[in-house]
């Protein structure tokens, strides 16, 4: 028995050693440039592996279904308090899986079955969640949805202030996927109260912009706040709800036993150790410093002869146009040929696209991971340079080649999880 809590992953199942390693490699090896995706520190890390994953704790910090949670009450307690204090809220419940189980414990809390909610059209940068009729959210409410406007591609506010009063949804969802602009939760808020409307903002892309001052802040415009926490929040996968003190009691019910049961322990545990890092000093330069690069790199591919959707950026990602009306590529085979260099982003549609969400006339890049990495405003223009160069040639094998050879120099100069690399893996001890 005893090897069963000593044996090192690499000695218990190679497969899924072996997998762990060759990701790790091509985490370090490549430029991700995914607007959703980051690196967590050593410390997220060591807390998501750590023994909470053993543990049950139904309930919330001092009222549990479970014995022996006088531990996990002091992560939970911890992550409620740093939430609060980070964003300004008065209620945060920190146990929702993932971002999608936030905004469905706020519809459950806050909406009857085929209650009208109004939404950020997906293919205008929203979420499946915010009313896609394949998601919950648009087979158990009556949905109609708002977007950009076609001259500008930047949320069309006046339009959206007349479909709310034509519609009259009980709620207003806001927040983006694929919106590379500042979103006016004030204004938003101000359409909501004129019909009587309540507002749940996803700030999952922009939280850790809003935690820092750099995004305006929803918290005091909207009854509810989501968020993921591993965007540009930077810790583990999962969720986050904030309320007021009014909404507390409804949230926590329709969180748990609502929608989950058992809380994930070890990721409450991580998103303690992250919301600590966030309340940093360094966090906030981090943040800008994902803005500057951001804007670099939008600068650059437009100096390439790339459209840049809305014209630039306001935060960390930005969406480009790559098919240009038929005359470039669709963003499959800009996806394509930029991952055979090691450089990840993914296809995205476009406002008005004339390409399925399949296919996609646009790509969406963000710069959150990179910059966590440690890259600034000089590897910015040289991969912007990159991406221009597959873009315009993505059948060319000796430009794939160099490319390729470019971006392995680049990441070789900014180590990833050094001491995690191919072999060690098992020998992770920490946690
Ligand atoms: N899938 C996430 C993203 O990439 O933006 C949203 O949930």
């Amino acid at each position: 028995m005893n090897n069963f809590f000593n044996a090192n992953l690499a000695e218990v199942d190679s497969i899924v050693a072996g997998a762990i390693s060759d990701e790790t490699n091509r985490q370090a090896n490549g430029l991700e440039l995914i607007a959703s995706e980051n690196f967590v520190s050593e410390a997220v890390l060591q807390a998501m592996g750590s023994v909470f994953t053993n543990k049950y704790a139904e309930g919330y910090p001092g009222k549990r279904y479970y014995g022996g949670c006088e531990f996990a009450d002091v992560v939970e307690q911890l992550a409620i308090d740093r939430a609060k204090e980070i964003f300004g809220a008065e209620h945060a419940n920190v146990q929702p899986h993932s971002g999608a189980q936030a905004n469905m414990s706020v519809f459950l809390a806050s909406l009857n079955h085929g209650d009208k909610i109004l939404g950020m059209n997906l293919s205008h940068g929203g979420h499946l969640t915010h009313g896609h009729p394949m998601n919950f959210s648009g087979i158990n409410f009556e949905v109609s949805d708002y977007g950009v406007s076609r001259e500008t591609e930047t949320i069309d506010y006046d339009e959206l202030q007349r479909i709310a009063e034509e519609k009259r949804p009980k709620m207003i969802v806001c927040g983006a996927s694929a919106y590379p602009r500042t979103i006016d939760f004030q204004r938003i808020g101000e359409i909501a109260r004129s019909i009587g409307a309540i507002v749940m903002a996803d700030i999952a892309h922009i939280a850790g912009l809003v935690a820092v001052g750099l995004h305006p802040s929803p918290v005091p415009h909207c009854e509810f706040v989501t968020t993921t926490t591993h965007k540009t929040l930077r810790g583990p996968r999962g969720g986050l709800i904030m309320c007021r003190e009014e909404s507390a009691k409804a949230i926590d019910k329709a969180v748990f036993p609502g929608v989950q049961g058992g809380p994930l322990v070890h990721i409450i545990s991580a998103k303690a150790v992250a919301f600590g890092e966030a309340l940093r000093e360094d966090f906030k330069a981090y943040q800008q410093q994902v803005l500057d690069n951001a804007k670099v790199l939008a600068a650059t591919l437009q100096t390439e002869g790339l459209r840049i959707v809305s014209g630039g950026t306001d935060n960390h990602l930005m969406l480009v146009d790559v098919f240009a009306g038929g005359k470039g590529i669709t963003g499959k085979v800009a996806e394509k040929a930029l991952d055979a260099v090691h450089i990840t982003v993914n296809k995205n549609t476009i406002p008005f696209d004339t390409n399925s969400p399949f296919t996609a006339s646009g790509i969406r890049l963000g710069t959150p991971a990179l910059t966590t990495r440690g890259m600034k405003e000089d590897e910015m223009r040289t991969i912007g340079k990159l991406i221009a160069a597959i873009l315009r040639e993505p059948e060319s094998e000796e430009v794939k080649t160099k490319v390729k050879n470019e971006v392995t120099e680049l990441a070789a100069k900014f180590s990833l999880y050094a001491h995690r690399s191919a072999g060690k893996i098992g020998s992770i001890s920490a946690g």
